[in-house]
């Protein structure tokens, strides 16, 4: 019989996401890292003086789809820590808005690192 796959993978691109199309390169944006389970970059309209966004490269719609895959979710939270680090002084602020009414506006996984200073309460 052999091990055949069951479950349906999570579609890896959707040419309608903008997020997807950014990982594809077809939109430029400024990446602050990247390998070959997510990519970040700094966010369009800043929150902060460190804002970046962590993208898994696959494409998830929110955290909770994210979380059915703790490695990568794992991975995704190192990489903001990093960022972090690397940028400012290594404390930062992790969002994961999901759902319309908690604020998210691009439906690809992303979090938000805001860093670098005293930040404002509530921010995002
Ligand atoms: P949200 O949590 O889904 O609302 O976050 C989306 C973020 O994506 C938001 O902070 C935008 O400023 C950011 N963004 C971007 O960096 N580049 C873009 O082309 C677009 C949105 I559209």
């Amino acid at each position: 019989m052999g091990n055949s796959v069951t479950e349906p993978a999570a579609p890896r691109h959707d040419p309608d996401c903008l997020f997807c199309r950014i990982i594809a390169g077809e939109i430029p944006s400024e990446r602050v890292h990247e390998d070959d389970r997510v990519i970040a970059f700094k966010d369009l309209h800043p929150q902060a003086p460190v804002h970046v966004l962590v993208v898994p490269r696959a494409h998830r719609r929110d955290v909770t789809e994210l979380a059915e895959d703790p490695e990568l979710l794992a991975h995704t939270a190192q990489v903001a820590a990093d960022v972090a680090a690397e940028q400012a002084d290594g404390e930062f602020r992790l969002i994961f808005n999901t759902g319309a009414s908690a604020g998210q506006s691009v439906f690809h996984v992303h979090a938000h690192v805001l860093a670098g200073g005293k930040l404002a309460e509530g921010a995002l």
